[in-house]
């Protein structure tokens, strides 16, 4: 894994309709990110906070749907920022809320396709985010961006994205709460995710290492998209689409020292933050904490302990 972390900030609110998740960049700062990064051995720039154009009008073609604009013009300019940034190190994306990854991995697959590399991504979520604009009933864009990065049609005048990951590629991991046109859309596209009752019953550690085999099989890059719902909301409570039944504080930790023992992650959302229902901070530092353990943070370094 590269040790040189690239830090752009997401302040996207646009894609859900509870307001605040704009301030997730500058909480994850005040956390502390960068530094418990550098304590870590990497190296850090913060490249700040990536400014979108001004959006040109765009309606869509479904009335539920608010803020298409934005979220377009939030697109192109992460999918510039992240393409740009990942040819540079590890980029790490500050949310803002998920419908920044429409962006960010529409940036991490062109720089993929670029490298001749098969990219894949991990999708640690209590949602599937299989919408597309034409499904959504919410009209939240933020429930969308994983149909975009498989290729699904309809996305009205977004651009189109630049290499589709096939859903060989895509772990959904954590899932618990998927409406019923995104089951139809998963079923229709072949895509199961690794819902919780498969957690509850085989444990974190043998699906996600299967996913990682796969990965390293093929030489690939991978993206990994955290939500803070993937999280159980007793310890992360700053979201605001909280589900039950989620991730403990250990499971989490597991998923990220086993990623970082894999060697494999490339890029990372830090995503759906929302500081203004944050607890004194401890979603922030809890988010935080778990970059560390991507990033190589363990108690002890023990041989023969490797997936
Ligand atoms: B998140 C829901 N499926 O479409 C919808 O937090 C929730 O990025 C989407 O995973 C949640 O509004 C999007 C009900
Ligand atoms: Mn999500
Ligand atoms: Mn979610
Ligand atoms: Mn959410």
């Amino acid at each position: 894994m590269s040790q040189n972390c690239i830090l752009v900030g997401a302040p996207v609110d646009s894609g859900q309709s509870n307001p605040g998740c704009l301030m997730g960049p500058a909480s994850y700062r005040v956390a502390g990110l960068a530094s418990t990064l550098e304590e870590l051995g990497c190296s850090v720039s913060d490249r700040g906070d990536v400014v979108p154009r001004r959006p040109e009008a765009a309606i869509s073609a479904n009335p539920a749907v608010h803020s298409l604009a934005e979220a377009i013009a939030w697109t192109q300019a992460l999918s510039k920022a992240a393409q740009e940034a990942a040819s540079a190190g590890f980029p790490i994306f500050l949310g803002g809320d998920h419908s920044l990854a429409l962006g960010t991995v529409a940036g991490v697959a062109a720089h993929a396709k670029q490298q001749q590399r098969p990219l894949f991504v991990l999708w640690l979520d209590a949602h599937s985010d299989f919408h597309t604009p034409m499904t959504t009933r919410s009209g939240n864009l933020h429930g969308t961006p994983m149909a975009y990065i498989a290729g699904l049609g309809d996305f009205d005048a977004f651009p189109p994205f630049p290499d589709p990951v096939p859903v060989e590629r895509i772990c959904l991991f954590g899932i618990r709460s998927v409406d019923p046109d995104e089951r139809k859309a998963l079923h229709a596209h072949g895509l199961t995710p690794v819902d919780m009752r498969e957690l509850d019953e085989r444990g974190f550690v043998a699906p996600l290492r299967g996913f990682l085999e796969q990965v390293r099989a093929a030489n690939g890059l991978l993206h990994v998209s955290l939500d803070v719902d993937f999280l159980d909301p007793s310890i992360a409570p700053a979201v605001g689409t909280t589900v039950p039944g989620g991730a403990t504080f250990r499971e989490g930790h597991l998923v990220m020292e086993m990623l970082h023992e894999s060697g494999l992650v490339s890029s990372l959302d830090l995503v759906e933050l929302n500081p203004f229902l944050d607890e004194r901070g401890r979603t922030a530092r809890l988010m935080v904490d778990l970059t560390a353990s991507l990033m190589g943070r363990k108690v002890f370094d023990r041989a023969n302990r490797s997936i």
